[in-house]
């Protein structure tokens, strides 16, 4: 009886010691929550030493159950002020880890825009189709019908030339104008129609302030019964009214192209200097004929622009080679 009692006592106050020790070194909670199980679960340390209780001398049981009650307080409390320690450092940690510096410099993330040529043909296009154009495209690789037989362009005229065109081994050839497209449009469509063919275009120039071997070009297009000259310049007066935001004075020289008849230049008065924009004119009976079209019951417009050349004008850059230059410096100026 005697060595049962000292035992547990023993027992009881080893276990407080060892307790107090392992509870003070634990480090986060999940540690502290196993040691908890461990002493004062159903099946932990504490319970296991109670067990012994039975077996005691009735007159020892109230002091061995007190300190036993003792051991029990002492440890839920220490239990519960580690408990709160491990957890205010936590909370700390955390709000340390997530602290956000407001006077931390942002990030620079360079903003891209739309190149001063697509800028062109996007608007050029906007206005046409506002006009009730419809965009068309085609083949940069053309054959030499449509790129210029079946536009009235004879064998013998010097566009044909080697010298201003790129021609491959095969006779075929990187189209010198957006024209085709329309040419391959019509022959798909019966009139009226109105059609836009922006495109880049080839022509074997020596490159200098105002030429580059690749370009790009706008086309418009227009046959129907009935359409005049007359038409042509009040599309085009609109056209320039557009882009230019205001209504220049515009004046039509006469020229000549191989697929309109009668053909002319338009220059605009723009800060006193006429500058020449666009070419134009009636869609040559020759064409019309090339895709099955009755001459004689249809009549079209057509006119043609050099994007590169109206940026040049309307962004006032003197240099075509800047243009192309990829130098972000000069053309986020534009
Ligand atoms: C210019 C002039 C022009 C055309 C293009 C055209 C197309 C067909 C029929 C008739 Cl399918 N004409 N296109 C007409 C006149 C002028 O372009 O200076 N371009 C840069």
């Amino acid at each position: 009886m005697t060595t049962q009692l000292t035992d547990l006592e023993t027992q009881l106050q080893t276990l407080r010691t060892e307790a107090i020790g392992a509870i003070a070194s634990r480090e986060n909670l999940e540690q502290l929550e196993q040691l908890r199980v461990n002493y004062l679960g159903k099946k932990g340390q504490l319970s296991q030493i109670l067990r012994g209780m039975g077996k005691l001398d009735p007159g020892d049981r109230p002091r061995i159950g007190a300190l036993a009650n003792e051991v029990k307080e002492a440890l839920q409390s220490e239990l519960e002020q580690r408990h709160n320690a491990l957890l205010s450092a936590q909370i700390e940690a955390q709000l340390k880890a997530e602290t956000l510096d407001v006077t931390m410099p942002g990030v620079y993330r360079p903003q891209g825009r739309v190149h001063p040529l697509n800028e062109v043909i996007d608007r050029a296009i906007d206005i046409f189709v506002g006009l009730g154009y419809t965009v068309a495209s085609g083949p940069e690789l053309e054959s030499d019908y449509y790129n210029f037989e079946a536009l009235n362009t004879p064998a013998d005229h010097p566009a044909r030339d080697m010298q201003d065109t790129f021609y491959l081994p095969d006779g075929n050839l990187l189209r010198t104008h957006t024209s085709p497209v329309q040419i391959r449009y019509m022959e798909k469509h019966e009139p009226p129609l109105r059609i836009v063919a922006p495109g880049r275009v080839y022509r074997r120039d020596t490159v200098d302030a105002t030429h580059a071997a690749v370009f790009h070009q706008v086309e418009i297009l227009a046959v129907d019964k009935g359409i005049t000259f007359c038409d042509l310049k009040g599309t085009l007066k609109e056209f320039v009214r557009q882009m230019f935001g205001v209504d220049l004075p515009l004046r039509f020289r006469p020229s000549y192209f191989p697929f309109t008849e009668p053909s002319a230049e338009v220059d605009v008065q723009w800060q006193g200097k006429w500058l020449e924009v666009l070419g134009c004119g009636s869609v040559d009976p020759n064409v019309l004929k090339a895709v099955g079209y009755d001459p004689e019951v249809y009549t079209g417009l057509a006119a043609g622009f050099g994007v590169e050349r109206l940026a040049m004008v309307l962004y006032e850059i003197d240099d075509i080679r800047r243009v192309y230059s990829s130098d972000l410096r000069f053309l986020q100026q534009l």
